[in-house]
């Protein structure tokens, strides 16, 4: 990355309100001590977060399906986009698709990390069920159909995952990557209770829940996820783990060198956190 690119991202410059309408940009003290924006965006049903970063290709081709097939659901949706850090236009592709029937919210975050995208998307909405999906739609979005009744149902968290016995991976990962998944999928086994895989890009959860549970939350990156499903866990609710048809696109953001080693601190930093904590709350 270029020196002057580096130097606004570290300041974190990269937006100013006119550019981005719907941008939240009041800076969180701490993830721990999480921002309610003074603007709420509408109640719906179901508000679809999509963190992004430097999506400007991969937007193009999911965001417009996504559009179209929660246009005809029964229940009431939107988007948000999620982006802090972009240096492209991904802002701009987000934009062109805000005249459609679904609602479009864009909205910015001073703290990077794809956690810190998603929790900013939940704490500063007001729908009644919340989940987040990667802007390559690899899991397929009618999984949606699946997830809808359970959590209609009372089902207060559903995640896909990549490794039960009805989950298709039509794109197999790098050997470095699967090296490294299955050593943090040691790590992770015992944060988290009877759950296969907390990396699929696709969770969904009742609302009012995850708003609570996020304030205890403080991963900001790609460990974000375990956090978050071991903090339910903790507050005594079920995840109901779904199996899902996986479908990677070119593109990734994920770093091997700099984001696995960040994961691996994180997953240390859960392991002496969820030690310390043995009770069951809820
Ligand atoms: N807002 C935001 N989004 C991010 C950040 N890092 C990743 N994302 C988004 O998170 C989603 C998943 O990222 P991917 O790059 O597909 O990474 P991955 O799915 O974990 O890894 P792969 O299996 O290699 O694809 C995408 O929508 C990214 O744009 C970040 O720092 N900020
Ligand atoms: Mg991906």
């Amino acid at each position: 990355m270029n020196k002057h690119i580096r130097s606004a991202l570290d300041t974190q410059t990269v937006f100013d309100t006119a550019a981005v309408p719907d941008a939240v940009l009041r800076e969180p003290t701490s993830l721990g001590n999480v921002v309610i924006s003074p603007k709420k965006r509408p109640a719906v049903d179901l508000e679809v977060l999509m963190p992004v970063l430097n999506e400007e290709k991969r937007l193009p081709n999911s965001l417009p399906h996504l559009l179209d097939y929660l246009a005809n659901k029964p229940w009431s949706s939107a988007v948000v986009i999620i982006d802090n850090g972009s240096v492209d236009r991904t802002v701009e592709v987000a934009q062109s698709y805000s005249t459609h029937t679904v609602p479009v919210h864009i909205v910015g975050c001073s703290l990077r990390g794809k956690g810190a995208a998603v929790y900013r998307g939940i704490s500063t909405g007001s729908s009644r069920f919340v989940g987040f999906m990667d802007a390559d739609l690899a899991t397929p979005i009618d999984t949606l159909d699946t997830v809808m009744p359970m959590l209609q149902e009372g089902t207060k968290a559903v995640i896909g995952s990549r490794y039960l016995k009805d989950s298709t991976v039509l794109t197999k990962p790098s050997i470095v990557r699967r090296i490294g998944s299955r050593g943090y999928k040691l790590f992770v086994g015992s944060l988290v209770t009877n759950l296969k895989d907390t990396q699929c890009g696709f969770k969904f959860f009742d609302a009012e829940l995850v708003r609570n549970v996020i304030a205890d939350c403080e991963i900001t990156g790609f460990t974000f996820d375990v956090e978050l499903l071991a903090a339910i866990q903790h507050h005594g609710y079920q995840v109901e783990e779904i199996p899902v048809a996986w479908n990677s696109r070119d593109g990734s953001t994920f770093r091997i060198i700099e984001d696995g080693l960040v994961a691996a601190r994180d997953l240390l930093a859960l392991h002496r956190k969820f030690r310390s904590s043995k009770t069951t709350l809820q």
